[in-house]
């Protein structure tokens, strides 16, 4: 009922508690309802109702309606109260002056308006054709919120307006940095002892703030996942749930991300070569590998027991996995060291792991024969193929 006077509008925020108006001698029932008017379009939005049966025990008097909190109707300043009737007017009304004079009380309507749920928008009201008219009806608010100062003067104790809550929803999570990206890490949402109480959950804000680009929330479902990779270490995010009357909470969910380290997947090993090979050889390919999702693995040669530079570590041809290899020109000598142990050291720069390679030196064995009689040094072998 939008009427030039502003006799029907809501001009604070909160709840209607209460609805009062004067049933004549009709009955059925009354949507009591708040709409709200849209200033780019200048329509008209349901934004809730709460019905009320009339019988013929309420007639010609003030029917006081108080209305459960889980159906209060949240209002914001500038919200318009209206009704629906389902068959005749059931508040009474009068005219002012006899309907002649201000047009301050003229009110608007529609027939063909039947939105029923919240948020449905009706553009056929139009100016009621009974001009002067003032209708019995009623919202009584409870307070969304109050200032600390109002609090303090009118009612200390008074703790009538339900600010946000998030409960028990996760404060801290954690995963490793090889975590898919797109993973739903937590759902952040929050809830108002206000049923009907329309909350805005933003996340407002990240520390480091440089990691804000790895995540995205979800306002509507709750849905805090990742974009990217995760950086390593801990990174803060911040929730901010807000009302219909500006009651805010916030909420820190403490996200730690920790390296995946490298793996080898060949190593420890050993292997056995002989003393008299002169030229490089590949003695190990090394299979590491590292699941995280942007990490680059280097490896290098740590130690070699005892110390040589006759084995070293590079890339196999071709490929970029490390390989141990023998050096050309070597100095192996099974009589004085039989035995070298490598151990290799691999880093993603934030883990290094070591695993270790054996080689083991053969003898390199002339034919040597013995048996042979006596005063013979050698002899002579006869083949015979068939
Ligand atoms: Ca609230
Ligand atoms: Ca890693």
């Amino acid at each position: 009922m939008f009427s030039g006077d502003k006799d029907y509008e809501i001009k604070c925020c909160g709840f209607v508690s209460a609805w009062d108006f004067f049933v004549g001698v009709n009955t059925g029932t009354l949507y009591a309802q708040v709409w709200r008017r849209s200033v780019a379009t200048g329509n008209w939005q349901l934004v809730n109702q709460n019905a009320i049966t009339i019988t013929i025990t309420d007639q010609n008097k003030v029917k006081t309606v108080p209305i459960d909190p889980s159906q209060r109707i949240p209002v914001l300043p500038g919200d318009y109260i209206g009704f629906k009737s389902t068959a005749a007017t059931l508040p009474m009304y009068h005219r002012t002056n006899m309907g002649i004079g201000s047009s301050s009380e003229d009110v608007i309507y529609s027939d063909t308006a039947y939105p029923t749920s919240p948020g449905s928008t009706d553009s056929s009201f139009v100016a009621y054709p009974v001009k002067s008219i003032e209708f019995n009806f009623l919202a009584s608010l409870s307070p969304g919120i109050y200032s600390y100062k109002k609090r303090k003067k009118f009612n200390p104790s008074d703790t009538s307006w339900n600010t946000p809550t998030f409960g028990t929803f996760p404060g801290c999570g954690s995963v490793t940095d090889d975590t898919t990206v797109g993973t739903l890490l937590a759902t952040i949402s929050a809830t108002d002892q206000d049923a009907l109480d329309t909350l805005s959950i933003q996340w407002t804000g990240t520390t480091p703030a440089a990691n804000a680009g790895v995540f995205n929330y979800n306002n509507n479902t709750g849905a805090l996942t990742t974009t990217n990779q995760l950086p390593t270490g801990t990174t803060q995010l911040t929730f901010t749930a807000t009302d219909n009357c500006g009651n805010t909470a916030t909420h820190t969910y403490s996200l730690t991300v920790t390296n995946f380290p490298p793996v080898f997947e060949n190593l420890p090993d050993t292997t056995s070569i002989s003393e008299d090979i002169d030229v490089e050889t590949q003695l190990k390919v090394l299979t590491v590998t590292d699941a995280s999702l942007a990490d680059t693995v280097t490896c290098s040669i740590n130690n070699i027991n005892p110390a040589s530079t006759d084995l070293y570590l590079r890339y196999a041809p071709g490929t970029a996995d490390y390989a141990i290899y023998l050096r050309a020109g070597n100095s192996l000598d099974y009589d004085t060291q039989r035995e070298y142990v490598l151990t290799i050291d691999c880093t993603d720069t934030k883990d290094t792991v070591q695993e270790t390679f054996t080689v083991y030196i053969l003898r390199n064995k002339s034919s040597t024969i013995t048996n042979l009689p006596a005063g013979q040094s050698h002899c002579t072998l006869h083949l015979f193929v068939s």
